[in-house]
Order: structure tokens, then sequence, then C-alpha cells
């Protein structure tokens, strides 16, 4: 469990948001929302804290309790206190607290006047003129309130590719069965690989008497229909997620898939690239006057345009339709040219699998050598390495290395990069490695100018080849830290070091633009798991797809390169 500092201060929120609502001492109520102040603006994380044996009653409002509820969170991500209050109170009552303007105090006065318990009973309340009547409420309020009920239900939350990838493939899966179905295909920003989806677009043809419009509504995962239709339906799966179906005919195929594809201001590009050669286009086909000229595949549309069909992964209006119109288009990389992997923990740290278990499944995967680089001491939450035990893991590869054929095992570290820029562990056993990466796990807010130069100063170091995550962002969840990217890549151009691409789906870190800057400078990115385990190396494809995104070709991804040559690209970033 990787429990992080805004994590613990979101469970002493929530304790005194459940505390206020049930009208608890007000001393009480002040001493979390202190407590949960302190450990937002807190640097170093508090699991490090522990770590290195500090007190954290020496922190400012953190007395014996709180901590011990902190070394409860640290270990189990939420605090028994809060549990109980969960089942005092209905979730409903929680979920009033999204609507801007309405803290704990109003909450409460909803649940225990009013006896609301949800946002549909509180839209109902706000429609029939009965929150005004509450004290301290009045009609502006409640204006407010029936306002932010309708924009909170119009916006839908974002979902990480990797949520709703299986959910799409199931569907995907379910609707071939269905009899008259003669193709499907998943469209929009799905298709591209964005890192998150607002929702899912469907296309489907199928023979008339084909029932694929009911089976589709009829789906076991589904919790709402929102529409049903001959033509388009949509519904919402119980995980949230919002599925669009649109059934098309055959010769009109690859025109919806290009328009319902997307991106938008790509499609906008198309379709004034075709209104100067006098064509229409839109989901139905290409047309010159009435003539349909093109539309049943994908292939005819961009060739009606002179264009050659263009990967999903590049249709942002980012340069794709003139390297397109010139015959430039980038060849991008796939997850077939994949050699191996170079970042991975095992049980000697926070990783799930041995050093051989992580071995035999990256063979197992098709890999021609994986990177064993676990944490170092610094994060001693995690049982980072210290040089002995470093020591020992490199002597238990030369064994394993010994054994294993047609694969290679890479000895490795994840370094963490201290607030000075300085590396977590001396150059003597760093010299013994085959690659060093650099990460920050700690310290994420300092200014951008000394982020950066904590940042160059780490890649100036004797041994340092990878810069692992390097943006440091979780998505939804926290942002990346702030640096000059630029820098860092011009950085990496110097150094003759690699930028890691995160394929980590939370992570996905370098972002596309990134890897377009990288490759401008002739640096090459890192497709990195970080596997904790051997189940993660399938991540792979998340990694694959965002560097797709970002124009990367296969002789711009370091590990794209055959072990041999890899090995003299590493050599270079070990220098001593
Ligand atoms: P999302 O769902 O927010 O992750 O992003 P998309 O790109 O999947 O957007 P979505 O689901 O609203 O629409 C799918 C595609 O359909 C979109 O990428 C382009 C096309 N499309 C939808 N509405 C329009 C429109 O009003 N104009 C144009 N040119 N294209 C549209
Ligand atoms: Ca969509
Ligand atoms: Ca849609
Ligand atoms: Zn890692």
């Amino acid at each position: 469990m990787f429990v992080r500092n805004p994590d613990i201060a979101d469970v002493f929120d929530r304790i005194a948001d459940y505390l206020e609502i049930e009208g608890e001492n007000p001393f009480k109520i002040r001493a979390y929302r202190n407590a949960s102040r302190t450990i937002r603006g807190l640097g170093p994380e508090l699991r490090d804290l522990l770590g290195s044996g500090k007190e954290l009653t020496e922190l400012p409002g953190i007395g014996k309790e709180l901590a011990a509820k902190i070394v409860e969170i640290l270990e189990t991500g939420t605090a028994p206190a809060l549990e109980k209050l969960k089942q005092k109170v209905p979730a409903g009552v929680i979920e009033m607290l999204k609507i801007p303007n309405l803290g704990p105090k109003r909450v409460s006065a909803l649940y225990h006047e009013l006896k609301i318990e949800s946002l549909s009973a509180l839209k109902d309340a706000a429609e029939t003129g009965r929150v005004r009547a509450l004290p301290g409420f009045g009609a502006k309020t409640e204006q407010h309130i029936r306002e932010a009920l309708a924009a909170l239900a119009e916006r839908p939350a974002r979902v990480s590719v990797a949520t709703a990838g299986p959910q799409v493939e199931r569907l995907v899966g379910y609707l071939e069965q269905v009899p008259g179905v003669v193709a499907v295909a998943v469209a929009g920003s799905f298709r591209r690989c964005r890192e998150t989806v607002g929702d899912i677009d469907i296309l489907v043809t199928a023979g008339a008497e084909s029932p694929v419009m009911e089976r589709f509504t009829d789906f076991e995962d589904v919790q709402q229909v929102l529409a049903r239709g001959e033509t388009k339906s949509s519904l919402v799966l119980r995980s949230g997620l919002q599925v669009d179906l649109r059934r098309v005919a055959p010769e009109s195929f690859g025109a919806a898939l290009q328009y319902f594809t997307g991106s938008q201001a790509h499609n906008i590009a198309v379709r004034s690239l075709g209104r100067l050669r006098g064509l229409k286009i839109n989901e139905y086909g290409v047309f010159d006057g009435e003539k349909r000229i093109a539309g049943g595949t994908e292939e005819s549309v961009y060739r009606a345009l002179g264009l050659a069909w263009i990967p999903p992964e590049l249709r942002e209006d980012r340069g794709e339709i003139e390297a397109a119109r010139e015959g430039r288009l980038p060849e991008l990389v796939a997850s077939a040219g994949i050699q191996g992997e170079l970042h991975s923990h095992t049980t000697a740290t926070d990783g799930r699998n041995s050093l051989e278990e992580m071995a035999l499944g990256a063979k197992r995967c098709g890999l021609k050598y994986l990177a064993v680089t676990d944490h170092s001491q610094y994060l001693k939450m995690v049982g980072g390495l210290n040089e002995r035990r470093l020591l020992a893991q490199i002597e238990d590869i030369d064994r394993l290395n010994a054994k294993l054929k047609g694969f290679r095992l890479l000895k490795g570290i994840e370094v963490e990069i201290l607030e000075d820029g300085r590396l977590d562990l001396p150059d003597r056993i760093l010299q013994q490695l085959d690659l060093v990466i650099g990460s920050i796990h700690s310290h994420f807010r300092l200014p951008i100018q000394q982020q950066t130069e904590r940042i160059l100063r780490a890649m100036d170091q004797h041994f340092f080849s990878i810069l692992g995550h390097p943006s440091g962002r979780l998505i939804n969840e926290r942002e990346p830290y702030a640096v000059d990217m630029a820098a860092v890549i011009r950085k990496a151009k110097e150094r003759g070091c690699f930028l890691e691409l995160n394929a980590n789906p939370q992570r996905l870190d370098l972002t596309d633009t990134y890897c377009q800057m990288a490759k401008a400078a002739g640096v090459l990115v890192a497709i990195n798991t970080d596997a904790h385990s051997v189940a993660d190396f399938g991540q792979l494809i998340y990694g694959v797809g965002q560097a797709r995104r970002g124009w990367l070709e296969e002789k711009d991804v370091l590990n794209a390169r055959p072990l041999k040559e890899l090995a003299r690209l590493l050599k270079r970033t070990m220098r001593g």
C-alpha cells in the first residue's frame, strides 16, 4: 500500500465532515481540520518521516491520538474511526458535500431537519421549495443548489483507460456474438488511446433482422438506459461508465468510424481540407455533389482527400494531416517492437514477486531482458535497499543469469533523487550496476526553479541512466510537480541519458506532448511498466498507446533496441 500525505489528510477531513454533520464537539472537529492542513503542507511524506524514526507528535497539531491514527492510515489506507462513522451516516448525505456552498453545517441541517439522505431527495426538496424554508438557507441558496445539481448530473468524471479497457472488451465480445452482427468497432477517445475517457463510443453494422440494439440495452452490466433507438442507444454501466452505440450501414462504416473516432479538432481539419477540394464529408461518407465517392472504409475516406490513412493515436490536429499529405507519417512503435523492460521491483522492496519469478515472468512475456530496479534506502517504508542489500541482489542476479537461457537480467536500482539533487547511494555501489534510474518520491512541492535544478543536478551525476516517471503526476490524484521539462530534455541530450515513459495507467508520465519534444531533441524514451508483479508486465500496452500519441517510432524507444545495442547505450550513462 502506497499511502501519501494527501490521502492521510483526506481521511482526517472526511472524519471532520462526519463529526460536523453529527454535531460533535467543535474542538475535536478543529483538531482534525488543523492536522489535515499541517499534513497537506508538509514537504516530506509522513511514511518516510516515520521510517526514519521521527516522532510524529513533533509536528504542529499532531498529538498522541492523531499520530496513532496516522500509523493506522499508513497501514490500511483508512482509519477505524472513519469506517465506524460511515456505518452511521448514509453515503448520500456525504455526497451532498460535492455541491459548492454546501458545507457540513448546511448538510447537517438538510439531513437532520428535512431527513434528506440522497442527491435525488435534495433535488426534490429544492424543487418543491422546502429548502428555502430552512433557517439560514433562503431562495437564493435553493436556486444555487438546483443549478449545482444540474451541473453535477451533466459533468461525468473521466475514467482511466485501464478501468475502461476490460469493460469495453467484454461488451465488444458480447456484441460480436449477437446474431446478424457483421462488424463491431470502438471509436472515440478510447481508440485514440487517450489516458482517460469521457465515454465509450461503439459502432456496429448488422443485417436488417439483427436484434443488436435490443441486446445492447439488455447487457448484464447495465445500470441505466439513457436512450434507446433504431440507430443510436446510450447506457450507463454499473461502474458508471457511459457507452454510446451507433448502428451504421456497411457503405458508411468507414466514414462513421472516422467521424466518431475524432478528435473533434482533427475532424474539423479534415472537413476543411475536403472543402478545399469541393468535397463534403460527414459520418455517412465523402460526397462530390450528390455522389458518394468514399465511406466503406477509413482508408477510402482519407484517400479521397489525398491522404494516407492516419493512425487514430495521431488524430489530434498536431500536424498529422500535413504529414499524411506529404507521405511522412511516422511508423509508430508497437508492443511487438519492445525487446525488454527496464524498470521493475521485487519482494526485496515493494514488489509482490521474487527476483526469479519476475525473471521467468518477463521471459514468458517474450521479453529478452529485464532490469531489476528496486527502491533505494531513502524509501524506508517500502524497505528500500542499502549498499549491503543491493550487493546481495547483484550476486543473486549473477547466479540467475548463469541459469537463464536467451534472457538476461540487468542490474539496476531506482535510486531516490534527494532534495539537493544528489543520489541516495554512493558511486562505489552504483558503478557495479548496468543502469541507474533516478526518481523522485519526496519533496514534490519545491518551486519550479529549485525542482528543475534538483533534477538537472541528478542527471549530471556520474551514474545516471534514466529519469523515472519524470513529472511525478498521478492521474486524477496528484498534479505533476513544477519542473522545466524542456530543460530536462536538453540535459538528457547533453548527457546522453534517457527519459522514462512510465506505462502504469495511473502515471503515463511522460505525456504525449513531452514524448514529441524528446523525440524532436533526439532523446530516447524508455517505455517501462515499473512492474511490481509479473501481472504488471501486461500494462505495457498503455505505455505504448501513449508513446504512439507522442509520435514515437521504434528508433525513438530505448527498450526497442536489442540487448547488445542497449548495453552499449547504457554503458555511456555509467561513466565514473
Ligand atoms: P471523450 O469521450 O470525452 O473522452 O472524447 P471523445 O473524443 O470520445 O468525444 P465524444 O465521445 O464526445 O465524441 C466522439 C467523437 O465523435 C469525437 O471525437 C468527434 C466526433 N464528434 C462528436 N461530436 C462532434 C461534433 O459536434 N463535431 C465534430 N466535428 N465531431 C464530433
Ligand atoms: Ca467518447
Ligand atoms: Ca460519446
Ligand atoms: Zn519504480
